[in-house]
């Protein structure tokens, strides 16, 4: 007789799943842009905002990693995102940051209405686990905001971008203020 293969339950909806795989979208954009950004950097002798920019592209990546562990070990199929339209030149240093800035917080309105999406349908493994999304974001966007405030503390003219640059460096010091995690 031949053997029944039964499907095994899944843990996400077909919906959870199509918008996890949309953050996985965002995440690999991120990870692409900042990568982008940190070469353009790098060209313009910005070495510590290129470093700082590559560090956050991996960091991405990373978050991208995550979601699709997540979405293979509930059922569902992590895919690996097509990226396109990847920015490589840029105004100037203050475009780079102001960019990182505006796209966090895009991220974090992504993640917020994902969060919203799995309470209302009662995921709450979802949900839970993407309570380090919501935490990540508060600290992504507290770093990308204090970047952005140091071209109008320290000015432009003179040594101010290379003082800017420098103090890029010290930016997770100031952003482990709000998650409390060590530097
Ligand atoms: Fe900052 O985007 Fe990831 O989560």
């Amino acid at each position: 007789m031949k053997q029944q293969i039964v499907t095994p339950a899944r843990s996400l909806t077909k919906e959870t799943e199509a918008l996890l795989n949309k953050q996985i979208v965002m995440e690999g954009k991120s990870a692409a842009a900042y990568l982008s950004m940190g070469s353009w950097c790098e060209t313009k002798g910005y070495e510590t905002s290129s470093q700082f920019l590559f560090k956050h592209s991996d960091e991405e990546r990373m978050h991208m990693l995550k979601l699709i562990h997540y979405v293979n070990t509930a059922g569902g199929h992590g895919l690996q995102p097509e990226i396109t339209k990847i920015k490589h030149t840029f105004k100037n240093l203050r475009e780079v940051f102001e960019t990182v800035l505006n796209h966090e917080l895009e991220v974090t309105k992504s993640i917020n209405s994902i969060v919203d999406h799995c309470f209302k349908i009662k995921d709450f493994a979802t949900f839970n686990f993407l309570q380090w999304y919501v935490m990540e974001q508060r600290e992504e966007e507290t770093l990308a905001r204090r970047a952005v405030e140091l071209f109008d503390l320290i000015g432009e003219e003179g040594v101010g971008l290379w003082m800017i640059d420098q103090e890029i460096g010290k930016l997770e010091m100031y952003a482990s203020k709000v998650s409390g995690k060590p530097v």
